[in-house]
């Protein structure tokens, strides 16, 4: 059976009017004669979206014939294409300009790309405008990333099982090899560059033994495989790779960043690299993380480290993106002198200035782990001298593992709007990580992708959202989250049905805060069974080694991380936003937890007491949740049947458990603290 085409279905045009306008305007395609692989993808992307939306052909000329006509093409290619990409001098390669021109009496709707990923772009676009219902009469708009690196970290591992994946198995990999049939990986390729997303690292960033030799032959070549799919729509392919690989595939006795057979091991290596894929868009690195290897064995540091690497692949304009998300993970909740939340900041802004121009440093959105709440990481806007990017986690490891719905772009667009005041006030992380901020050429975002290799690719159907809001966001970070919700649901679903629209977005833009309320609260985060990190388990963590702390005794809850009796913590940010966490009168109500530890008794600025809000909110969430479901149940017909049942499925597992979430944190804290719920409601 084929795989869902989600966001790229185009749904037969019904509007008699619009119809018969974008009848008019695509009987012809302008390109050039001989086109390359990539805009030759543009092509037959508009080719397969306009036979399918229109029942028509368009033909592909060379000169117009027609008095309305389509026009596709790249900067040099025509004074035509010239003079409408001129505004876009300055601007970014991947940028376009989509316009409605006349010339010698006939009418060209033209799609222009600085660059042919631009044109593949602006190909995209029109399709989206014509799915979406837009007139086509007149057109003028140009468009311009946000941020030059768009990224999509894939953790799929050779043996075709993916770490933190919920749709499946992996699409890349299978019974450890890459299979013969990569059909998936071309839809994907597809998916990923119609919202514009450019760049893919395609294995794990744990990399263990068998997927380290992908950066050797013969496995290489087919990383080339990969590489020529996304190659023909503009993404370039990245590989994770193991710090100790000079030991695991080159047999030297070390991998010291400093040793002269290391560093030759590794320009060797990158040679050999840039021989098959001349593209090769460079290394993600996790390294000393989670006992995985780096040069802290060697008595080296992250720069001795990155910078080994980046020499190498430096030749070749490749790139070592490296994670910042370096902490012990052997610490001790008896030790409340360390805090894991701390740590990437004090490991890594010592070092600002020190990096090559070609490393990056990722940094996941917040100091811990993708939790439902959490603060912004104060690394980001504290290293100027330095390349950062943003790393977000679109599969949901701690939101619900696409088995309930938690649709991440408003927690993502308070991320990027989050203001560091890294250099006064209008410092957000957004401006951070695009570069604009310091002036720099190298940023973006990444994340942690949610396919598989379901049917429908991201396991629950509305997590589809997810990763379409991802790379429209990153893209653009002006979009509202309503607004790329309501795209999203009129190219999924079409955009006839009122009612249905308005139940799916009701649905997607209350998710998150419904996740929140039934499950942790506060910003105190890590409730959950250990290691598979699904479900209730208010004490999973509570005494084991990885610096996950709550705190919950018979007074009190919550992290107390301020300087004047806490961790310290706070005083990684910046003004005004130290002094802000640090008081419990200005520290915001979803954060409360996590930097204050206080009795349950304290009132919140909303007037409830901690005890009453918990209480209050998980009964609110799972009534929440319930409510998801029925309203999807009214759905029901208004959708392919395979969908409907999808989302009843797991909202109905979703409504459950969450209900099973409100039950064992409220009895839990009921019985920590003996005070019973103001409502009289039932707590066990
Ligand atoms: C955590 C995941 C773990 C990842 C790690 C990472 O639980 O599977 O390996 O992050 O980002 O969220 O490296």
């Amino acid at each position: 059976r084929q795989a869902d085409p989600c966001w790229l279905r185009y749904a037969p045009v019904d509007h008699p009017e619009r119809l018969a306008q974008y009848r008019k305007w695509c009987k012809e395609l302008v390109t050039p004669a001989n086109p390359s692989p990539l805009l030759a993808s543009a092509i037959f992307e508009l080719h397969q979206g306009i036979e399918s939306m229109l029942h028509m052909k368009p033909q592909c000329v060379a000169v117009p014939a027609e008095a309305y006509s389509l026009c596709l093409g790249v900067k040099g290619q025509s004074a035509l294409i010239d003079e409408a990409l001129a505004p876009l001098a300055d601007a970014s390669e991947d940028s376009y300009v989509i316009r409605t021109i006349s010339q010698d009496g006939r009418k060209h709707l033209l799609m222009a790309g600085v660059s042919e990923r631009g044109a593949l772009c602006s190909a995209f676009h029109l399709l989206r405008l014509m799915q979406m219902g837009e007139s086509m009469e007149v057109i003028n708009m140009q468009e311009s990333p946000d941020n030059g690196l768009r990224m999509i970290n894939q953790w799929d591992k050779l043996d075709g099982s993916i770490e933190r994946g919920y749709a499946g198995g992996s699409i890349f990999y299978k019974n450890n090899e890459i299979p013969s049939h990569l059909t998936r990986v071309h839809e994907y390729a597809r998916l990923l560059a119609s919202t514009g997303i450019n760049a893919i690292a395609i294995n794990n960033v744990n990399v263990h033994e068998r997927e380290s030799w992908l950066i050797k032959l013969p496995m290489l070549s087919q990383v080339a495989r990969i590489a020529d799919i996304f190659r023909n729509y503009g993404i370039t392919v990245f590989l994770s790779v193991n710090f100790a690989s000079p030991i695991v595939v080159g047999h030297l006795p070390t991998a010291d960043p400093l040793d002269e057979d290391v560093i030759a091991w590794w320009k060797q290596t990158a040679a050999e690299i840039y021989e098959v894929v001349p593209d090769f868009g460079g290394f993600l690195v996790k390294a000393d993380s989670e006992s995985r290897p780096g040069p802290f064995t060697y008595g080296r540091n992250h720069v001795d480290g990155a910078n080994m690497l980046a020499e190498a692949l430096k030749p070749y304009g490749g790139l070592v993106i490296w994670r910042c998300f370096v902490y012990n993970c052997f610490q001790d909740w008896r030790d409340r002198t360390t805090d894991r939340a701390k740590a990437a900041y004090d490991h890594f802004k010592p070092l600002d200035g020190q990096f090559e121009d070609n490393v990056i440093l990722q940094i996941k959105n917040g100091p811990i782990d993708f939790q439902v709440q959490e603060p912004v990481s104060p690394l980001f806007g504290t290293m100027p001298a330095t390349n950062q990017m943003l790393e977000l986690q679109i599969t949901q490891e701690y939101t619900g593992q696409a088995r309930h719905v938690c649709y991440l772009v408003p927690q993502w667009k308070e991320i990027l709007a989050f203001d560091t005041y890294a250099q006064g006030e209008g410092s957000e992380v957004a401006k951070i990580v695009s570069g604009s901020l310091y002036g720099r050429k190298l940023g973006g975002v990444a994340a942690v992708s949610n396919i598989g290799d379901d049917r429908n690719w991201t396991g629950h159907i509305l997590a589809q959202a997810n990763l379409y809001g991802y790379g429209r966001l990153v893209w653009n970070c002006n979009l509202s989250a309503e607004q790329i919700a309501r795209e999203w649901i009129a190219l999924t679903f079409g955009s006839g049905s009122t009612q249905r629209t308005e139940v799916i977005l009701n649905l997607l833009m209350t998710s998150w805060l419904t996740y929140e309320q039934y499950t942790a609260p506060l910003g105190v985060g890590w409730m959950v069974n250990p290691h598979h990190h699904y479900g209730p388990n208010v004490d999973g963590y509570e005494y084991s080694r990885w610096g996950t702390y709550h705190f919950a005794d018979r007074d009190g809850i919550g992290v107390d991380r301020t300087v004047k009796s806490g961790t310290g913590y706070t005083a990684q940010y910046r003004e005004p936003n130290a002094s802000r966490y640090e008081s419990l009168e200005t520290c915001p109500d979803e954060l409360l937890l996590f930097f204050h530890h206080i009795p349950y008794t304290h009132r919140q600025h909303s007037g409830k007491t901690v005890i009453q809000h918990i209480y209050d909110t998980r009964f609110a969430g799972a009534e929440q949740a319930q409510q998801f479901l029925d309203a999807w149940l009214t759905l029901e017909g208004q959708m392919d049947e395979e969908a409907f049942e999808n989302g009843r499925s797991r909202l109905l597992e979703q409504a459950e458990h969450a209900r099973e979430w409100r039950d064992q944190i409220n009895t839990y804290f009921y019985r920590k603290s003996g005070i019973p719920d103001e409502q009289g409601r039932t707590i066990y």
